[in-house]
């Protein structure tokens, strides 16, 4: 069976825990500490969904550190996912969601599939609720929590959602 190939591009606030779950994804591990992403960088993986379907996934890892915003801009085309990343623990991180999602619209087709992923949903909540709902329900996002830290299998959702949407 050939496989697919999706393209699947993170964006989030600082420290909002990107990197740490693609880390889960590649290797199944976590680490503690923050080493902050430069710009952007790419790995791979060959994921098996239902229906017994290979997809190779390109993993695009992105800087939540504003000066390096510009820079993302050009990581958006072609994509199949865009996986917008905020901290469940850190109510602030649900405010830069609305730009990263502007910044994406101009340059990806329109059946791109939109996920936001409250991360660290091992600690404390601290989200305001009714602020998340009116994002969720503006930007028509799925939207789902996990840990990086106890560990998930986040990615088959957007991948099998890209598989159905796109009918590929
Ligand atoms: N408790 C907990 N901590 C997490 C989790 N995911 C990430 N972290 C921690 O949060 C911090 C930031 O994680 P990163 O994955 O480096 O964040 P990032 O979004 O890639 O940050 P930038 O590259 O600077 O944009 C690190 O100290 C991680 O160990 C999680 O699921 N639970
Ligand atoms: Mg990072």
């Amino acid at each position: 069976m050939s496989a697919l190939n999706y393209k699947i591009v993170l964006v989030g606030d600082v420290a909002t825990g990107k990197t740490a779950l693609i880390q889960r994804l590649i290797t199944n591990g976590f680490t503690e500490g923050h080493a902050q992403t430069i710009v952007a960088s790419c790995q791979s993986k060959t994921i098996i969904l239902k229906d017994n379907k290979p997809v190779n996934i390109n993993i695009w890892d992105t800087a939540g550190q504003e000066r390096f915003r510009s820079l993302i801009s050009n990581f958006y085309r072609g994509s199949s996912g865009i996986i917008v990343c905020y901290d469940v623990s850190e109510n602030s991180s649900l405010d830069v969601v609305p730009t990263w999602v502007e910044a994406a619209q101009n340059s990806v087709d329109d059946n791109v599939c939109w996920l936001l992923v409250g991360c660290k949903s091992d600690l404390v909540n601290s989200v305001d609720e009714e602020k998340l709902k009116e994002i969720i329900e503006k930007y028509h996002f799925t939207h789902l929590t996990c840990s990086s830290k106890t560990g998930d299998s986040l990615f088959y959702l957007i991948l099998n959602s890209c598989y159905n949407k796109r009918n590929l």
